[in-house]
């Protein structure tokens, strides 16, 4: 099956090339096929958010479109910055500007719980959307550590290994986050409706 990974953050793209590499599923760029849009994120959810991306690269490329919409659900914000974790310090804030004032938001805050959501949607037609959820708990740092990965990784501090994400190898995070739960949820889906075989 070949898939258009219907997302521009590069950073995305990498993780959902290696978490899929073990599939099946042959994937595709929009730089690869020449295609570049900008899909409005209008949606209140996440799961409105990656169904429109879907549906609007499936219907720029005629391809199964894979997207993803996902962010920072952080408790003592009550959610935020959630779905406007990429916009969360203003239209075209980047990474580091977004960390800077989650971490002004949180000083002083006992309670640091934060939750990582990603939801995916694929578009096999413009009537038929596969959505998967994976969410990774895990809490928020004082100051930004390590280098890797994108987004709020430098501060999101992972239980499970000690690190924060951006400690972490691309392999090491890939194989629990929450983009891959979402992924291998969606891989789930496909197998049972026989849409892609097991390798
Ligand atoms: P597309 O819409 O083109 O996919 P985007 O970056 O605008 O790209 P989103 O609207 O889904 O995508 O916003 C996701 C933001 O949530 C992202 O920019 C990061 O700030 C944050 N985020 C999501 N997953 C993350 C991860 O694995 N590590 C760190 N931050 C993450």
């Amino acid at each position: 099956m070949k898939v258009l990974v219907a997302t521009t953050n590069p950073g995305k793209i990498r993780e959902i090339s290696d978490i899929l590499s073990e599939t099946g599923i042959t994937l595709v760029t929009p730089n690869e096929l020449g295609l570049a849009l900008d899909v409005e994120e209008t949606g209140a959810t996440f799961v409105e958010n990656a169904v429109s991306k879907a549906i609007s690269w499936y219907r720029a490329s005629s391809l199964p479109s894979l997207a993803d919409d996902s962010g920072l659900s952080v408790d003592a914000l009550q959610g935020r910055p959630g779905v406007l974790s990429a916009r969360f310090a203003g239209p075209g804030a980047g990474d580091s500007a977004n960390c800077e004032l989650l971490l002004n938001l949180m000083e002083g805050q006992k309670d640091r719980t934060a939750r990582f959501i990603c939801v995916v949607a694929l578009a096999i037609s413009e009537a038929t959307v596969i959505t998967a959820r994976g969410e990774y708990e895990g809490s928020i740092l004082a100051q930004p550590q390590g280098g890797n990965g994108f987004g709020y990784d430098p501060v999101f501090f992972d239980p499970a290994s000690g690190k924060t994400f951006a400690q972490l190898s691309g392999a090491q995070k890939n194989e629990r986050s929450h983009r891959r739960l979402a992924l291998m949820a969606l891989r789930q889906k496909l197998v049972t409706q026989c849409l892609v075989r097991v390798p």
